[in-house]
């Protein structure tokens, strides 16, 4: 039977991968950090189906623990400090768990090997935030790196040292390098979520605006429910390899927030805005746009849901849970 191990199984991607495992009939382990970190007790509840792990990205023996426990066919190493705003606020952190944590979990892959004839496959989830500066556009497989935060510093490594593995040991070990991926499981931290929150609350009459940094900012967004999809099929060719995994199309903030305002009624968001010097970055990526190519050419992956049917299910999303609250 295929049995995976993922890290950050309470984080976005983590709970989308864990549900199309799941319906692919794997057995699933999920690694948790902490004493007593309260989003294991929701993993347990919605997701019955996982086992979860104790363990950490900055802890080699935690994760070979993990490995002994699982014996996993795959391993999909999605646990990091995701938010490239906190990474300039702990550089050192973020160097830590997300780029050298992919080199504890590749040596603990080394130490415990996996079923014989069946060498365990890896997963690591690299970023377009390594294309920062971008050096063209779109970006693909062969565009340098020029990452414009600690966080895409670290990403780099993480990818750095997996093809470096895979070239030194033979490992099965692929990298997505996964465009911004969004839908109702995103962090509050982030913009879009942080969007579709505030305009639903703003409709209800509980919030009155929301604050931005820049407005400017271009994404290649998609959804993740597609992006974890492609996340599995890298694990399934005869051949490891890196792939990018994105829309091809590119939006602006203000974009989003014309859609967004407009699903629940409001035709002009201007009035609603503000921007904030806090929520601007040290250095920014401006534009951000993937070839995904390659990915629909081998792996056969398309995106399902469009940019205005992304916005919509986040949007009808925290309405739904905002009135639900309401009504308490
Ligand atoms: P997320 O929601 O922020 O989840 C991050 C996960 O990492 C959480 O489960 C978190 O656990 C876990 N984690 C943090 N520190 C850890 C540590 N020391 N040891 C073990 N686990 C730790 O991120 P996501 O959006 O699902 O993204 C998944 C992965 O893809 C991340 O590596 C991210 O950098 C990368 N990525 C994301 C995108 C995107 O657009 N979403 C695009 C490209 C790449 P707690 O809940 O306990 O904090
Ligand atoms: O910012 C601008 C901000 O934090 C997007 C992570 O999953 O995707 C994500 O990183 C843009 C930036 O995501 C606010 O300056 C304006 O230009 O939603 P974000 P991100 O930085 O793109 C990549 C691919 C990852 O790998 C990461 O793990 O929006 N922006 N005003 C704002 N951003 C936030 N968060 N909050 C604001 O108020």
């Amino acid at each position: 039977m295929a049995r995976a191990l993922i890290t950050g199984i309470t984080g976005q991607d983590g709970q989308h991968l864990a549900e199309f495992l799941h319906g692919k009939g794997y057995e699933i382990f999920g690694v948790v950090k902490g004493q007593n970190n309260p989003r294991a007790q929701q993993i347990r509840e919605e997701f019955p189906f996982v086992e979860v792990l104790s363990g950490d990205l900055t802890d080699l023996p935690s994760l070979v623990s993990c490995l002994e426990t699982a014996q996993p066919t795959e391993v999909y190493n999605l646990g990091a400090i995701s938010f490239v705003h906190f990474s300039w606020t702990q550089a050192e952190l973020t160097a830590n768990t997300t780029g050298l944590g992919v080199l504890r979990m590749l040596e603990a892959i080394r130490m415990v090997g996996g079923q014989q004839n069946n060498p365990i496959r890896f997963y690591q989830a690299s970023s377009s935030e390594m294309f920062g500066k971008v050096r063209e556009v779109p970006q693909s497989e062969l565009t340098p790196f020029h990452p414009r935060s600690p966080y895409g510093c670290a990403k780099v490594f993480g990818h750095d040292i997996t093809v470096n593995y895979r070239e030194s040991y033979g490992l099965y070990a692929c990298s997505g390098i996964l465009f911004n991926h969004e839908g109702p499981r995103r962090g509050l931290e982030f913009v879009t979520r942080k969007i579709s929150n505030a305009v639903a609350r703003i409709k209800l009459g509980v919030q009155s605006d929301i604050s931005l940094g820049n407005l400017d900012a271009k994404r290649d967004w998609g959804y993740a429910g597609d992006y974890v999809k492609a996340m599995w099929l890298m694990l399934q060719q005869n051949e490891p390899d890196d792939y990018v995994v994105a829309t091809g199309e590119t939006h602006s903030i203000e974009e989003f927030l014309e859609l967004a305002f407009a699903e629940v009624g409001i035709a002009d968001w201007h009035p609603y805005v503000k921007q904030d010097p806090r929520f601007f970055r040290p250095a920014e990526v401006d534009l951000l746009i993937g070839d995904p190519t390659k990915a629909r050419e081998k792996l056969g992956w398309k995106p399902e849901v469009d940019f205005p049917g992304l916005v919509r299910m986040m949007v009808r999303h925290d309405l739904a849970v905002e009135s639900a609250k309401l009504s308490k």
